[in-house]
């Protein structure tokens, strides 16, 4: 047996957040972006996610070597903190020119500002020391089917990711799946689509997909298999970790909070193939309530990181000599409650 992987955690600024919703405003103040990073070890962290304009605010109206010039500092930040930057993600559903998304929207001026976008964000990515670049396909799809011809918008997103691949030959693209929100309908909404993306792309073996619980039981898919999917094929880059109760707008709950045993099953599947020994995180994607008073709110950080190692210890716990006999017998029944007992902590 080898020896058991130490963990190692991240999540992203955005997390940390002021509580507005489309139905309310912010409940709390802002916590300055910058003293983020101090909190990140505290909490059990050592990874940072981020969006291009969490390093760089506002670098559509920036000149390269102010682009440049933030990312190096940013860098400074992370270094001073003992951090890792795990990954950035383009912005491409806020600005104006991604109303009607970004790769894939009819007009090839909003095209061309997705790509230049995504120039950037491969260059800051880089300059702050991280090799990943996430693409979270927020508004590629539609709202009406009719408005786009999907077919060439999958080879749009085809000639994306190798256009990126080709512009730096060491970054890896990991994709996001989502089925919907904030488009009706997305064009990469599991991980068969992602995967699919990476194997046509001209160097599959750097395209692999990230996982997020909530975005895998929208698509009413087990998020415990959409991960095993990809580590299946050697190509799980990251997860998001968090919860999702039932079939409704993207709740981003903390990890294990909605449904114990699926969470049980994602840390299972990670620990099975020996995810994160090979640098991976467990990244988290977390939000916390809009009723939590405080600033910064972190709680829920800390619970879903404490919520990960519990379920950790249950599945190294878990007798798998008595799974074995359970499923040599097919007694699926006696599988089931042993597990639900072992998780109860019923002896
Ligand atoms: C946004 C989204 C997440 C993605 C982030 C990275 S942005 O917060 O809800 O699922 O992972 O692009
Ligand atoms: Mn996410």
């Amino acid at each position: 047996m080898s020896k058991p992987v130490t963990y190692r955690f991240s999540f992203g600024p955005w997390n940390i957040s002021e509580g507005g919703d489309p139905f309310g405003p912010d409940v709390r103040a802002a916590f300055p972006h910058d003293r983020k990073f101090a909190l990140y070890k505290k909490l059990g962290f050592d990874g940072v996610q981020f969006h291009d304009d969490d390093v760089v605010p506002g670098l559509d109206d920036l000149k390269p070597a102010q682009i440049a010039a933030r990312a190096k500092e940013v860098k400074k930040m992370l270094r001073d903190e003992g951090l890792t930057p795990e990954f950035v993600a383009p912005r491409l559903w806020f600005a104006h020119q991604t109303i009607d998304g970004a790769y894939t929207s009819n007009r090839a001026a909003d095209r061309k500002y997705a790509w230049d976008r995504t120039r950037k964000c491969i260059d800051i990515t880089r300059a702050i020391g991280s090799r990943a670049v996430v693409l979270w396909l927020a508004r590629e799809g539609s709202y009406t089917r009719e408005s786009k011809d999907a077919r060439l918008a999958y080879r749009r997103l085809l000639e994306t990711v190798d256009a990126i691949l080709e512009y730096d030959r060491e970054v890896e693209i990991w994709i996001e799946p989502k089925p919907n929100e904030p488009t009706d309908m997305a064009y990469v909404p599991t991980a068969g689509h992602a995967i699919s993306l990476a194997y046509a792309s001209r160097d599959h073996a750097r395209v692999k997909a990230l996982i997020e619980t909530a975005h895998a039981l929208l698509a009413n898919l087990d998020p415990s298999d959409e991960m095993a999917f990809c580590l299946a094929h050697g190509k799980l880059g990251s997860v998001h970790l968090n919860d999702q109760n039932g079939l409704k707008y993207d709740q981003d709950k903390n990890f294990g909070s909605a449904n114990l045993r699926g969470a049980f099953n994602q840390v299972r599947v990670l620990e099975e193939a020996g995810y994160g020994r090979r640098g991976e995180f467990v990244g988290l994607d977390v939000k916390t309530m809009r009723t939590q008073a405080g600033v910064p709110v972190t709680e829920h950080l800390a619970a879903s990181r404490r919520l990960f190692l519990h379920l950790v210890e249950k599945v190294r716990t878990w007798d798998r000599a008595r799974v074995e006999e359970y499923r040599a017998a097919r007694d699926y029944e006696g599988l089931e409650l042993y597990t639900l007992q072992h998780l109860m902590g019923v002896r």
